[in-house]
C-alpha cells in the first residue's frame, strides 16, 4: 500500500543502529534522565534522520549561526529538543556539554523546548505543534523572494534550503494544512520536510485518531512526496534528501518510517517513550542493546570527530564570502542593500520619509477610516522601505494592506489567518523582510498563538487588524471585536496600537517598523474617523499616550478622559460639553498602552495625574482600563457581544456616546 499512515505496522529499522545516531540517543536519554523530565522517544527515533541530514546535506557553519546563506533547520516537533541540542553540541556550536547537563534547568541554554535567540543555532522557537513547520514555509518563502530580488546572472548569493523535521502532532494540527497548501501554491522547492512517521502520539497508537493518507494529502497540495523510506537507514534517508534537492518546482515531503524510542528494548514503539525519562534500569538495558559503553554525557573522540562540522562549515562560509565579494565588485549598490536588509536596518532616509509623510498628512487633514489611513501610510512609506512585505488573509480590499505598485510585495494568503501569522514569523526570522499581514480583528483569535510566538521571539512582525469594534456595524457580533484589543494588550512584548486618525496611524506604523525587539498589532476602524492630532504631536503620539487636548490656560483640570481610536472623538465632544458647564477636563489619547507603560513614571504621572479622577472610553471590554482609572473611575465600553445593526445605532444602543462619557465624568467628580 502506498499510504504510510494507513500502514502503521510497517516500521523502520530493525537492524543495527548507526554509531553517530547512538551518540544522539545517549545524550538525549541521559539528559532527560538527569532533568527527570523531557521527551526521549522522538530524539531516539529521529536519530538516523538527523545523521543523514546534518552530516550529509546541511550547509551550516557552527562558528557563525548567523551566516546569511546557511541552510535553515527547524525542529517542528519541538518536544524532541534534546535531538537539536545534541546536534548543535556535537557539530561544534557554542553549546558545551555542561549546557546539555543542565537540560531544562533555570537559565540554561537548553530549555524544555528550543528557543531562538537563546541557543546558538536554534532558528525558531518550537513546541506549539504545527507552527515550526509553518515557520519553515516562511523561511523558504523569504529565501525565494530574496533570491529573486538580489541574485544576478552568475551571482547566486541567496541559495539555501529550509529543512524541517515534523511528526504526527504537527500534521494533525490544522495549521499544517494552511502552510502546506501555501508552500505548494508558491512552489517552494527548496523546502524539504522530513516526517517522523512513527505512528505514536501521547495517547498511544495514532490509528485511533489519525488515519489520513499523508502522502496523498501532500501530493494533493502539489508537493513532491518521497518514501516511505526506512527512517533508521541513514543511506536511504540521505538519498531521499538528495532526490528532494533536485526538485525544481515543488516542496518535498520525505516520509520516514521510524520507531519511537528506538534502541530502548522496553520502550521502543510505545507511547511511554514519548514523554517520560527511561529510568536508570531501562537506560542500562538500552546502552547494552546499542552497544554504547561510554559513561553518561561522554562521547568517544572518534564519534566527536565524525560529527564536528566546524572545518567544513568554515570552508563553506568562506566560499560564500568569496561569492559575495565577487557580487559586491559587480553590483556594489545591490550588495550594500542586501547587507542592510539582512542586518535589519531601516533605509538611511527612513526618518526623512516619515517626516515628509507626517507633514503631508498634516497639510491635508482628511477624515478617513483608520484602515484607510493605514493604506495612505503604506502608500507613503512602503515604496521607500522595500523590505516591507505585506499580505492579507483574503481580505485585501477590506484590510487595505496593499499599496500602489506593491506587485509581488503583497501576497494573498487565502483564508488562513493562523498560517499567515506563523509564516510571517518565519519570514521575519529569516531576515531581509519586515512582514505584515491583515485580517479582521475578531479573527486574531485564529492567529493568536502565532502572534504570541512572535512576541516571545521578539520578532518584527506587524499585524493589521481592521474592523476593530461594533463600529463595523451590520456584519454583527461574529465579526465585532469586543475583548480582542484588551486581551492582545496582555501579551508580553506585543505593542497594540489603536490609532484615532491618519497621524496616529502613521506614528503607529513608524513605531512598529522601527522596533527591533517585538511585534505590533494595529487595531483599525472600518468606519470614518475625524482628524484629531496635528504633526506637532507626532513625538507625543510615539510615547503611546499623550495629552491631546488640555484645559485652557489658567484653568485646572478636574478630571481626565482617556480615549483610543474611534472613541477618541467622544472624549473630545464630552470635553466640550463639560467645559460649557464649567467643568474643565483634559483629554488623553492612548493609542498604545504598552508603550505608554514603558515611559518613565514622571511622564506617566504628568499625562495622567494621580490625583485626578479618570474616565476611559473605548468600544471594547472595559475591565482593562481599571489599571488607569482605578476602582472609582469610569469606563465607557461594551461588556457583552455586539449586534447586527448600523454602527451609529449600535453606539447609541450600547451607550458609547459623548453624553455617557460626560455623565461618567460628572459622577466621578461628584464623589
Ligand atoms: C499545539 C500543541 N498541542 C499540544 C501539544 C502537546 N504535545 C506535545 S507532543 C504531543 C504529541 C505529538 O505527537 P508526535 O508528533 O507523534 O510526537 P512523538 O510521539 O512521535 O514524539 C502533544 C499533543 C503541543 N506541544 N502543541
Amino acid at each position: 500500500m502506498a499510504s504510510s499512515s494507513n500502514d502503521k505496522v510497517l516500521r523502520g529499522g530493525s537492524g543495527p543502529t548507526d554509531a553517530r545516531a547512538n551518540a544522539l540517543r545517549a545524550l538525549a536519554m541521559d539528559a532527560v534522565q538527569q532533568a527527570n523530565s523531557g521527551h526521549p522517544g522522538a530524539p531516539m527515533g529521529m536519530a538516523e534522520m538527523a545523521v543523514a541530514l546534518w552530516t550529509g546535506h546541511l550547509r551550516h557553519n557552527p562558528a557563525n549561526p548567523h551566516w546569511a546563506d546557511r541552510d535553515r533547520f527547524v525542529l517542528s516537533n519541538g518536544h524532541a529538543s534534546m535531538l537539536l541540542y545534541a546536534l548543535l553540541h556535537l557539530s561544534g556550536y557554542d553549546l558545551p556539554i555542561d549546557e546539555i547537563k543542565r537540560f531544562r534547568k533555570l537559565h540554561s541554554k537548553t530549555p524544555g523546548h528550543p528557543e531562538s535567540g537563546l541557543t546558538p543555532g536554534v532558528e525558531t522557537t518550537t513546541g506549539p505543534l504545527g507552527q515550526g513547520f509553518s515557520n519553515a514555509v516562511g523561511f523558504a518563502l523569504a529565501e525565494k523572494m530574496l533570491a529573486r530580488e538580489f541574485n544576478r546572472p552568475g551571482h547566486e548569493i541567496v541559495d539555501h534550503r529550509s529543512y524541517v523535521f515534523l511528526g504526527d502532532g504537527c500534521l494533525m494540527e490544522g495549521i499544517s494544512h494552511e502552510a502546506a497548501s501555501l508552500a505548494g501554491v508558491w512552489g517552494l522547492n527548496k523546502l524539504i520536510a522530513l516526517y517522523d512517521d512513527n505512528g505514536i502520539s501521547i495517547d498511544g497508537a495514532v490509528q485511533g485518531w489519525f488515519r489520513d493518507d499523508t502522502p496523498a494529502r501532500f501530493r494533493a497540495y502539489g508537493w513532491n512526496v518521497i518514501g516511505p523510506v526506512d527512517g533508521h537507514d541513514v543511506l536511504a534517508v540521505g538519498q531521499a534528501i538528495a532526490q528532494a534537492k533536485s526538485s525544481n518546482d515543488r516542496p518535498t515531503l520525505i516520509v520516514c518510517h521510524t520507531t519511537i524510542g528506538r534502541g530502548s528494548p522496553g520502550r521502543a514503539g510505545t507511547a511511554k517513550a514519548h514523554g517520560e525519562p527511561l529510568g536508570a534500569d531501562e537506560i542500562a538495558k538500552t546502552r547494552e542493546a546499542l552497544g554504547w559503553t561510554a559513561p553518561p554525557f561522554e562521547v568517544p573522540d572518534n564519534l566527536r570527530a565524525l560529527w564536528n562540522a566546524r572545518e567544513l562549515g568554515k570552508a563553506r562560509e568562506a566560499e560564500w564570502n568569496a561569492r559575495l565579494a565577487a557580487y559586491r565588485a559587480a553590483h556594489p549598490a545591490l550588495a550594500a542593500e542586501f547587507e542592510r536588509r539582512m542586518r535589519g536596518d531601516l533605509p538611511a532616509d527612513f526618518n526623512a520619509t516619515l517626516a515628509a509623510a507626517i507633514e503631508a498628512f498634516g497639510a491635508a487633514p482628511e477624515a478617513v477610516a483608520s484602515r484607510k489611513a493605514s493604506q495612505k501610510v503604506l502608500a507613503a512609506l512602503a515604496p521607500k522601505v522595500p523590505e516591507m512585505f505585506g499580505g492579507s488573509a483574503d481580505l485585501t480590499g477590506s484590510n487595505l494592506t496593499d499599496f500602489p505598485g506593491c506587485g509581488e510585495r503583497h501576497v494573498s494568503y487565502g483564508v488562513r489567518e493562523f498560517g499567515m501569522a506563523a509564516i510571517m514569523n518565519g519570514v521575519a526570522l529569516h531576515g531581509g523582510y519586515i512582514p505584515y499581514g491583515g485580517t479582521f480583528l475578531t479573527f486574531s483569535d485564529y492567529s493568536r498563538n502565532a502572534v504570541r510566538m512572535a512576541a516571545l521571539m521578539k520578532l518584527r512582525v506587524i499585524h493589521v487588524f481592521t474592523h476593530d469594534s461594533i463600529g463595523l456595524g451590520e456584519d454583527g457580533p461574529t465579526h465585532q471585536a469586543v475583548e480582542h484589543v484588551p486581551s492582545l494588550r496582555l501579551i508580553p512584548q506585543l505593542d497594540v496600537w489603536r490609532p484615532a486618525d491618519t497621524l496616529e496611524t502613521a506614528v503607529a506604523w513608524a513605531s512598529a517598523l522601527q522596533r527591533r525587539d517585538g511585534p505590533a498589532a494595529l487595531a483599525l476602524s472600518r468606519q470614518v474617523l475625524p482628524v484629531v492630532a496635528t504633526p506637532a504631536q507626532a513625538e507625543a503620539i510615539a510615547r503611546g499616550g499623550y495629552v491631546l487636548s488640555d484645559v485652557p490656560a489658567g484653568q485646572t483640570a478636574r478630571a481626565v478622559i482617556i480615549g483610543t481610536g474611534s472613541e477618541l472623538q467622544f472624549a473630545l465632544q464630552a470635553q466640550t460639553r463639560l467645559a460649557a458647564e464649567g467643568l474643565p477636563v483634559r483629554v488623553v489619547s492612548m493609542p498604545c498602552t504598552n508603550i505608554f507603560d514603558r515611559q518613565p513614571a514622571a511622564y506617566r504621572d504628568q499625562v495622567l495625574p494621580q490625583n485626578l479622577p479618570a474616565v476611559a472610553v473605548e468600544a471594547a471590554q472595559p475591565d482593562f482600563w481599571r489599571k488607569y482609572v482605578g476602582r472609582d473611575g469610569g469606563v465607557v465600553g461594551i461588556a457583552s457581544f455586539g449586534e447586527s445593526a448600523p454602527a451609529a445605532d449600535l453606539y447609541k444602543h450600547y451607550g458609547i456616546t459623548a453624553e455617557h462619557v460626560a455623565a461618567e465624568v460628572r459622577r466621578c467628580c461628584a464623589r
